[in-house]
Formats: C-alpha cells, sequence, structure tokens
C-alpha cells in the first residue's frame, strides 16, 4: 500500500517516519510513504497557497486551486482522497481496516482556519479524529496512517492485533505481569494457573465489563461473544431467569446492572441446525417442559387478561385488538401454563443427552397454552413438519377453534 501526505509543513512527518514500526514497514515493502508539500506543486499562476476569506473572518484558508494543483500531481484512479478536518466523519477502528484494504491512500492535512469550501468535491471522505481542535490537520493525518499501517499484514510481528480493544467492537481485558503482587494488589488467580479456557473466559468476562464501565457508547446492541451474551435494555429478563434457574434449562446471569445484562452463553448447537425427527421430537419435549413447571407462585403474567388491562406497555395493533375481542366472543376456556412467548429453532439449544438451554425468556410468563402451542405449529410448518404429526407427538387433544385464534393472534402480538 502506498500513503502520501499532503501538507504545508512537510517537516511535520520526520519523527512518524523514524518510528521504528514505521521504519520497519517501510524498509521491508511493507508500505511506501510519500511526504509532498503542497507549495511544490504550484504552478505559479497564482502567488500564494492560502489567503483571507472572502467576507471577512480570522485566519487564512487554503487556496482551492493550491489544493487541487497538489492533489492531481499526486492521485491517480487508484487513490483515495481524505481530507484531514474537524468536520470530518469520526474516525474509528471500522474504518481504518477498511482503509487498509486501499491500494493509495491520500491524507490532505486541513490547515490554517480551513480550506475553501469548494475544495471538499475534489476529496472522497474528510475524516476527524475527535471532537477537539488542533492547529493543523498533520497529526491527525499521522494518527489515521498509524491505526491504517499496524494492520498491514507483516507488520506486527508475533501479537496478532485481533484480541486487542475495538477490535471486536469491545475494550481489550486488563493484563498483568511481575510481580505478582504489589502493594497489596494481586494478580487475579486464573491467570497464574494454566488453563487455557478458563483464561480466555476470564479475559472475555473483563473486557465485557471494562467496557459496560468505561465505554458503554461502544455497545449499541445485544451481541454474542465466545463465552457470553450481552443484553441491553433487557427489561425484566433477567427476573425471569432467575425465577427459572431450577426449573428450566436457561443461561447463567454473569453481570447485571440497570443497563446490561451478561449472561453465559449456551453450550451446543441449536435446534435450527438438526434434522426434522430431532426438531419434532425436541418440540414437543420444550413444550411438555414448559407446560410442567408449577406456575402457583411464578410472578411473570402474559396472559391475554393482562395485555388487555393495559398493564403491558406494548402497543398492540388494531388487528391484536380484533382477535382478541374475537377469543373472548368464543369464550375460550382459559387454560394458563409456562409460557415462552417467542419460541424459535435458534432459541432452543441441544446437546447429546437432549436439551441444553433456552434463551431469549423477555416474553417468558404465564399464558394459554396455546400460545407456544400456536408458534410451534407455525415454526413447524416452515420446517416441513404438518399439525397433525406434531400434536400425535404431544399426545393431545386439540380444540381446533381455539387454536384457530392462536395461530391469528401469534403473527399481530
Ligand atoms: Cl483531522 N484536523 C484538525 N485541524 N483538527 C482536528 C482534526 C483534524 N480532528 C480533530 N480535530
Amino acid at each position: 500500500m502506498k500513503i502520501t501526505f499532503l501538507s504545508i509543513f512537510p517537516e511535520s512527518f520526520s519523527s512518524f517516519l523514524s518510528f521504528p514500526v514505521i521504519e520497519r514497514a517501510v524498509r521491508n515493502g511493507l508500505v511506501d510513504i510519500e511526504v509532498k508539500d503542497i507549495k511544490d506543486c504550484t504552478d505559479g499562476s497564482f502567488r500564494a497557497i492560502d489567503d483571507s476569506p472572502y467576507g471577512g473572518g480570522a485566519g487564512l484558508l487554503l487556496r482551492v486551486d493550491a489544493l487541487c494543483n497538489a492533489l492531481s500531481a499526486v492521485a491517480d484512479a487508484s487513490s483515495r482522497t481524505i481530507l484531514m478536518g474537524p468536520k470530518g466523519k469520526m474516525f474509528t477502528q471500522k474504518m481504518a481496516h477498511e482503509l487498509a484494504e486501499e491500494e493509495h491512500i491520500i491524507l490532505i492535512a486541513g490547515h490554517y482556519e480551513g480550506v475553501d469550501e469548494r475544495f471538499r468535491r475534489y476529496v472522497d471522505d474528510e475524516v476527524s479524529i475527535g471532537d477537539y481542535v488542533l492547529t493543523g490537520g498533520e497529526s491527525a493525518a499521522i494518527v489515521v496512517a498509524e491505526a491504517v499501517i499496524r494492520l498491514l499484514d507483516g507488520v506486527l510481528r508475533g501479537k496478532s492485533s485481533k484480541e486487542e480493544s475495538f477490535e471486536d467492537g469491545i475494550l481489550e481485558y486488563p493484563q498483568y505481569t511481575h510481580p505478582s503482587v504489589y502493594d497489596k494488589a494481586e494478580v487475579p488467580e486464573v491467570l497464574l494457573g494454566g488453563n487455557r479456557e478458563e483464561i480466555s473466559r476470564f479475559c472475555e468476562f473483563e473486557a465485557i465489563r471494562d467496557t459496560i464501565r468505561l465505554r458503554p457508547d461502544l455497545l449499541e446492541e445485544d451481541r454474542n461473544f465466545n463465552f457470553f451474551s450481552l443484553h441491553r435494555d433487557y427489561r425484566n429478563e433477567s427476573g425471569i431467569i432467575r425465577w427459572l434457574a431450577n426449573r428450566l434449562p436457561v443461561p447463567e446471569i454473569l453481570y447485571e446492572d440497570d443497563r446490561y445484562l451478561v449472561l453465559s452463553r449456551p453450550k451446543g448447537r441449536t435446534l435450527a441446525s438438526a434434522e426434522r425427527e430431532r426438531i419434532l421430537k425436541t418440540m414437543a419435549a420444550v413444550l411438555k417442559m414448559l407446560w410442567s413447571i408449577d406456575i402457583s407462585d411464578c410472578p411473570y403474567d402474559e396472559s391475554l387478561g393482562k395485555i388487555v388491562s393495559g398493564q403491558r406497555d406494548r402497543r398492540l395493533s388494531y388487528e391484536a385488538w380484533r382477535l382478541i375481542d374475537e377469543s373472548e366472543r368464543i369464550q375460550m376456556s382459559e387454560d394458563m401454563v409456562f409460557s415462552h412467548g417467542s419460541l424459535r429453532l435458534d432459541r432452543i439449544f441441544v446437546n447429546g443427552n437432549g436439551i441444553s438451554c433456552i434463551i431469549d425468556m423477555q416474553y417468558a410468563g404465564i399464558a394459554d397454552r396455546y400460545r407456544d402451542l400456536a408458534s410451534a405449529i407455525k415454526l413447524l410448518e416452515k420446517e416441513g413438519i404438518g399439525m397433525e404429526e406434531f400434536i400425535n407427538a404431544l399426545d393431545f387433544d386439540i380444540d381446533e377453534k381455539k387454536l384457530e385464534v392462536f395461530l391469528r393472534i401469534v403473527n399481530v402480538l
């Protein structure tokens, strides 16, 4: 890859070029770095590379003609041109990875009070390195170049850049070296033992926890890591999981605060990758397992009655209300059981011995037996498993009318 710095202060880059990692990368031909002085590219048709702004104002602007001349002296069809400036997109590790794939990047260091507005249409991107103001874009261009160069194949020896902060979108785990005790602070014990898996588990958990504590802004969505899953705005799921702990195979709660929940990630594979016979049998076993839970002291109510009485903070569509009305009209007998509420094949984990874990419990609670039954029937239909076969496996007398209403309700609730 080639990186060109365009600047009116080319000497700003000399210390960067002598960083050992950078010097070695250049020497080994992994990157070609060019520093071009904008002043050297003028064709003499204009006097200066900078000038005072029309309409007045403090400071000088880089001229559009000077910048365009300089750009055309270094750019070709393969170049990605980036203007460094505080109005740009925020530079991120993701962007560093994208730039590392380019053949040639040109980093243009803005200066003085900025650049003539008309120059912006000649660049591909404008990039900033943070919400603060620098006097020039040189140091910002160096930051971008360094982040990109260290990602190039062969630049980092030994250490993989994969394990670091931001590579997984979270912070790096805390690290320790000798001495094992300093000023009464000890190195965590698992790190002193040699159990690789325990160490990875520990590091991953600490990385998630540090990120929640220090940079929660990096955690925008629910995510799966190797050993854990992270849930945001999880409502009462942790309460449901705690209530279920001795009643159903559910994930373990490893961390919880008012925003984040970290759960152990189930081992084994999900039912989504199982074959037909296994899906049919397991689904029937899941329903039986759910229905055998004693609900007499279950505090989680997901019944239609509860939804209708408006205690759930869910907005229901007109269609949903119509179906609820209809269910009342046909005077459905309520048959309350423990219900998962959002069953899917990939929410059921199996191993050699059977069902190892059921996940995504946000909507679990007491509800009519037909709530999960109807969603299971729908799921199985997509797998080419007919209703009769499933109901046989469940050993169950079906109320066709009630099922029909619930099959429509699961679509809209
Ligand atoms: Cl790229 N340039 C300048 N002048 N100031 C900045 C910046 C760039 N990024 C953050 N502040």
